[in-house]
């Protein structure tokens, strides 16, 4: 692997896993996929022939991206414009009731900035769109990065974000995220600057640590930024991204049940990733899940702390035991 030594004049150096250290690092992210389908074989996604090939070609766009670098742009078929056309207009009109108002207030924007309603989004332009906002950057990623990779890459403001459509025949649910996972689901909390620093937080915590900690950083990250509920005016919405970006998730969200979160419990907790969830977990507020996520961070015991410069645009380490 990847293990490297914290360098650190004082002391005692511990050896810790690789993570990115600084904006030349992150462009070598991207190269570890974890693909499983395993649960989830019969979905037109993993057996249509034709949509594989078409997946393919797009991911050899996209993983020539370079960080920093222009994004490519796909240009999408009608097929793909047609299937974000449809499911667009579907996840506006049943989220709005059930989802977050600060997620609602950031969709919006962006909506009308970028025009959501009458064409594919290209990555480029929310890019540009996100750096102006929060200074979240991205880096276009041809599928599933590990645990790893991916929150490391937030602990730089980076969002690794696919390019390619979910399936034409099944855009309800998608089993891996898409763009339309991405876009509608994800760009809207990174570009809430409360979210965004949450999100580097639990990026910085992830960076170095050990794997079982690795993993319940990242259960975490799907209880809250992947599926999370807060109470808004006493009625429980949803924030998180996956939830946002699917109607099939969506129209679970009024039937499923609800645990109030605790990240000392639900740490550990195992959940689905190919069907949607059977159990939502809540806070009372946004504010109560920042606040439990960053008690959290303090007990993970790590050799050393970390912080992210932002003028030399790099992570440096403090307190090396
Ligand atoms: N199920 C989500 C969707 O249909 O948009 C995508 C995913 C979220 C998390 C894993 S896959
Ligand atoms: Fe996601």
């Amino acid at each position: 692997g990847r293990d490297e030594v914290l360098t650190n004049k004082n002391s005692k150096i511990p050896i810790v896993p690789w993570f990115p250290r600084d904006e030349n690092d992150v462009k070598s992210l991207g190269l570890l996929m974890v693909v499983n389908e395993e649960n989830n074989q019969y979905h037109p996604q993993f057996t249509d022939q034709e949509y594989r090939e078409r997946r393919e070609q797009i991911a050899k766009i996209s993983e020539q991206h370079v960080f920093g670098q222009k994004i490519p742009s796909i240009d999408y078929t009608q097929q793909e414009e047609a299937t974000w056309k449809k499911i667009y207009s579907i996840l506006r009109e049943k989220g709005n009731p059930l989802l977050a108002k600060r997620y609602l207030k950031n969709l919006e924007k962006i909506e009308k900035a970028l025009g959501f309603k009458y064409k594919v989004p290209q990555l480029n332009d929310i890019d540009a769109y996100l750096r102006a906002e929060t200074g979240f950057r991205i880096k276009a990623t041809h599928g599933i990065l590990s645990q790893r990779e991916f929150l490391n890459a937030l602990a730089h403001r980076v969002f690794c974000c696919t390019q390619y459509i979910r399936h034409h025949a099944y855009p309800e649910y998608s089993p891996e995220p898409d763009l339309i996972h991405e876009v509608v689901g994800h760009i809207p909390l990174f570009a809430d600057k409360e979210i965004a620093d949450l999100s580097q937080e639990i990026g910085i915590l992830s960076c170095g640590v050990e794997q079982k900690d690795l993993s319940r950083l990242g259960t975490l990250y799907w209880f809250t930024l992947e599926f999370g509920a807060c109470k808004e005016n006493g009625q429980i919405k949803g924030y998180g991204a996956g939830i946002a970006s699917s109607t099939g998730e969506l129209d679970n969200f009024h039937i499923a049940n609800y645990e109030k979160f605790d990240p000392f419990i639900h740490a550990d907790r195992t959940y689905p990733t190919q069907i949607v969830q059977p159990t939502y977990l809540y806070c009372e507020s946004f504010d109560e899940v920042i606040q439990e996520l960053r008690m959290f961070g303090q007990s993970l015991q790590k050799p050393f702390g970390l912080y992210y410069d932002f003028v030399e645009k790099e992570l440096k380490a403090t307190k090396v035991i």
